[in-house]
């Protein structure tokens, strides 16, 4: 609308209350494909680069707005009014204010999820992904486990020509998310939040329909863990593994904070079943793009037994004591559910 180019700002490669002397930052072309993500998102968004700029003091500065006052219209007519004289005369604005970007997150999330599509990984971080999956299945297939769903089994081609399948659960048990869960549980009043570790290996072993044996590979940061008996208790045929345990350590070891989770990230994206915490955003946000992956293969009513990339959120009570099925609701007209979490998964 503005017709401007987004400058990226740089991320961020660590906990800042935890490892201060790690804390640097880290462009985004570090992370995904940069000419890339401008020629799939053409026409929608389109990123620039501080060191393109030919002048860079220059720059005007646009305060945002915030509080009840600052409505969604308002948000906007300032946006229009800035892409007009004299202020479309400066190369650079730059845009202050505590909620910079459309407070309120009013994007429909069907809109914001384009943005998915040309986010793609470097390769570098994709094939630190492939091996990790790849060490998954192998010890699938070391098990021997056959097939997700019992309908898979009367798939033509046969069990063995079919990649191993695994569930992938996002145990958000971490230490920096049990400081932040419980004043959560408060601020919204309820008592979904904080499932404990008991909880969800409960919950996981009730989903209906999973084959057993089958790998469960448990996606968490395992420097902020400071329970390490993650691997004890699931039900019998369900084998949990981490990272340590997988053998992958050195993969994850060679990177900052950010990378670790990038790469699970992806290794939960490509996972049969996922199993996630519906407030937490990395939850979150895998849920949603598997949610995208179905509709593209043109399943829209997702919450039948038989499709293909299941979500669950552990964090909900679903059917016979089990995690509740997770579909993002596309339609929905604030990104409120996927960026601050929800208890209204749909299905
Ligand atoms: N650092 C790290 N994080 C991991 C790893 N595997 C999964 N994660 C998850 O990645 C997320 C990283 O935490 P944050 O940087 O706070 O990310 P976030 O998008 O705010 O996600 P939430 O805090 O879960 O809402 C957490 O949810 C971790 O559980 C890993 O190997 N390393
Ligand atoms: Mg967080």
């Amino acid at each position: 609308m503005m017709k401007r180019t987004l400058l990226m700002p740089s991320l961020s490669a660590s906990l800042f209350y935890k490892e201060i002397d790690l804390l640097q930052p880290i462009s985004f072309d570090k992370v995904f494909q940069f000419e890339r993500f401008n020629s799939l998102c053409n026409g929608f968004v389109r990123l620039g680069r501080y060191s393109d700029l030919s002048n860079r003091t220059q720059v005007f500065e646009l305060q945002k707005g915030s509080g009840r006052k600052w409505t969604i219209e308002r948000d906007l007519d300032q946006l229009r009014e800035f892409s007009k004289e004299p202020y479309d005369g400066y190369e650079v604005i730059r845009i202050l204010g505590k909620n910079p970007f459309l407070w309120h997150d009013h994007w429909p999330v069907k809109d914001y999820a384009k943005v998915f599509d040309c986010l793609v990984l470097v390769e570098e971080i994709s094939k630190e992904a492939d091996k990790v999956v790849s060490k998954i299945r192998e010890m699938g297939r070391r098990v021997g486990s056959k097939a997700v769903f019992s309908q898979n089994a009367s798939n033509s081609e046969g069990p063995s020509s079919l990649p191993m399948p695994y569930i992938a659960v996002h145990m958000r048990i971490e230490k920096d998310w049990m400081i932040h869960c419980k004043k959560l549980e408060q601020r919204f009043n309820i008592s979904q939040i904080c499932s404990s570790k008991e909880e969800i290996i409960g919950r996981v072993g009730n989903i209906a329909g999973l084959k057993t044996p089958m790998v469960v590979y448990l996606a968490v940061a395992d420097s902020l863990l400071e329970d390490n008996s993650i691997l004890n208790g699931w039900k019998e045929g369900l084998l949990p593994f981490e990272k340590k345990k997988l053998g992958v350590m050195g993969i994850y070891n060679k990177y900052p904070y950010l990378f670790q989770s990038a790469i699970d990230y992806e290794v939960c994206l490509r996972a049969n079943v996922f199993v996630g915490n519906s407030f937490s955003t990395f939850s979150s946000l895998i849920a949603l793009e598997r949610t995208l992956k179905m509709i593209k293969m043109g399943i829209t009513t997702s919450c039948g037994k038989d499709v293909t990339w299941p979500s669950y959120a552990y964090n909900i009570l679903g059917e016979l004591n089990g995690p509740q099925r997770w579909m993002t609701d596309m339609s929905d007209s604030s990104l409120h559910a996927i960026s601050y979490g929800t208890k209204d998964v749909s299905c």
